[in-house]
């Protein structure tokens, strides 16, 4: 039992490779009194792959009794049984309190190269949040074929957002389709924290998340199952797509035959 679950984690984990991986993190505080610096602290980390796929966190506070400031810069590629999660988290504050001055900011950017040795199909779970001064950018793109020939295709997620005071959310569930190659996941956040300041550079954020499931080629709505349901999809925008659509299960631009045949390959027993 024990061995055949062994195998099966391993079959399912084969189905992403991480290939290669770099990225860094920059923490930076500063507490001021008058002219008097209270501390002042800045650190740049690089990354490399073991890094990003254990999950990397940095962290740094200046306190000074209650006026504070602190900056926290964290990515993770999370490979799991069932496929991976990107995890992009960055904040900070600032809290001067009317007799200091408070600063804070964070860096965090990293690229990965995948080997998808054969096509995949999954559905993301993903949310954003940004506030204050907090930025991300976050693309998963098609760059090359598995044999190392430059044929970039555009990103199936390719999200961001630049907040300025106002907090930016939002979250979504969509299916992708990705051919056999080589892909790239790049990541970027930041944020800076003042204070004094305008209201609402105090505290800042910049974080997502993408929950990223392997489910069947064939499943058209992401249900793990392939069923009449998502017969019924094919048939439904069967067709040219307008824009992608989530029943053109090859990604040709066509919801056609092929995707019929795809969705009685994989029907469900
Ligand atoms: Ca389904
Ligand atoms: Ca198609």
């Amino acid at each position: 039992m024990l061995a055949s679950l062994g195998l099966l984690l391993t079959v399912m984990q084969a189905q992403v490779q991480p290939l290669e991986g770099n990225g860094s993190t920059y923490v930076f505080v500063n507490l001021t009194e008058g002219t008097d610096d209270i501390c002042e602290v800045g650190r740049t980390t690089y990354l490399d792959l073991p890094d990003l796929l254990a999950g990397w966190a940095d962290h740094e506070i200046c306190i000074d009794d209650i006026p504070s400031t602190q900056s926290i810069a964290e990515f993770h590629f999370e490979l799991v049984p069932d496929g991976f999660n990107i995890k992009l988290n960055g904040w900070g504050d600032a809290v001067g309190l009317g007799t200091h001055n408070a600063f804070s900011r964070h860096d965090t950017s990293a690229s990965m190269l995948l080997i998808i040795p054969e096509d995949i199909r999954i559905s993301v779970n993903w949310f954003y949040l940004a506030a204050g001064l907090g930025s991300f950018q976050l693309q998963l793109q098609r760059l090359y074929d598995l044999d190392g020939t430059w044929n970039p295709m555009p990103p199936v997620i390719d999200r961001s957002a630049n907040a300025y005071i106002e907090p930016l959310t939002d979250n979504g569930y969509e299916m992708h389709h990705l051919a056999a190659g080589q892909w790239r996941v790049s990541a970027f956040s930041t944020h800076q924290a003042i204070d004094p300041a305008k209201e609402g550079f105090q505290l800042s954020f910049a974080r997502t998340n993408h929950y990223c499931s392997f489910v069947p080629l064939g499943d058209v709505d992401g249900d793990a199952i392939v069923d009449v349901n998502d017969l019924l999809a094919v048939v439904d925008a069967w067709g040219p797509c307008a824009q992608s659509c989530e029943a053109d299960l090859d990604s040709d631009g066509l919801v056609g035959i092929e995707d019929m045949l795809r969705v009685l390959a994989d029907w469900s027993d």
